[in-house]
């Protein structure tokens, strides 16, 4: 890669930044999805920056919960008659795909009532930025900071780092000379 390539990637990079590596959420964090515990989902969405491609991850025990995903009226209302669509694994991750409100809720009678409901919201921005590949060391646990994609700086440091010793090699050069003139 040439010198003006570097530049051309480091100048992308600055400009870019809300091109990011998808993070995986696991709702509830350790309580994952449940009515156990009194967990406020509101507040677990509400401490995110969701973003589009992150993968959400309900866990729970399917003989307990489900993960439907409902309108904003049915998520509202807890209305569980007509889901968008119904997750059973016990282990659903959905991938999230569309800015603005995905309204999930555990259509299990007297759950989305308790609590048992989130609304995973991806602000719309003005940007067209492409939609970004999942991570594939990402934890369902641990929710991944979302960190520029290309390794252009790492390959860009050498010369820039060379270039800065040419820079200190023209001062030296400079310091010892101007004395010597004098
Ligand atoms: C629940 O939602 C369905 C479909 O939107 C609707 O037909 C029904 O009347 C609703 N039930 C209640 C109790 O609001
Ligand atoms: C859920 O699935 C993920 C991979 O999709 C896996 O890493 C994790 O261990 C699973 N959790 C459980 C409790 O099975
Ligand atoms: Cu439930």
């Amino acid at each position: 890669m040439g010198f003006a390539a570097a530049v051309v990637l480091v100048v992308v990079m600055a400009v870019m930044p809300e091109m990011a590596v998808a993070a995986v959420y696991k709702v509830g964090d350790a309580a994952g999805w449940t009515i156990i515990g009194g967990v406020d989902y509101k507040q677990w969405a509400a401490t995110k920056t969701f973003q589009l491609g992150d993968v959400i991850v309900f866990e729970y025990n399917p003989q307990f919960h489900n993960v439907m995903r409902v309108t904003h009226g049915m998520y509202k209302s807890c209305n569980v008659s007509r889901p968008i669509e119904t997750h059973t694994s016990g282990n659903d991750s959905i991938t999230i795909e569309s800015r603005g409100h995905h309204f999930f809720l555990c259509g299990v009678p007297g759950h989305c009532q308790a609590g048992q409901k989130v609304d995973i919201n991806v602000q719309r921005l003005t940007s067209t930025a492409a939609a970004p590949q999942p991570s594939a060391l990402a934890s369902p646990s641990v929710p991944i900071a979302h960190t520029p994609a290309a390794p252009a700086p790492k390959a860009a440091a050498p010369r820039l780092a060379a270039g800065f010793v040419l820079l200190l090699l023209a001062f030296s050069v400079v310091a010892i000379g101007v004395p010597a003139l004098a």
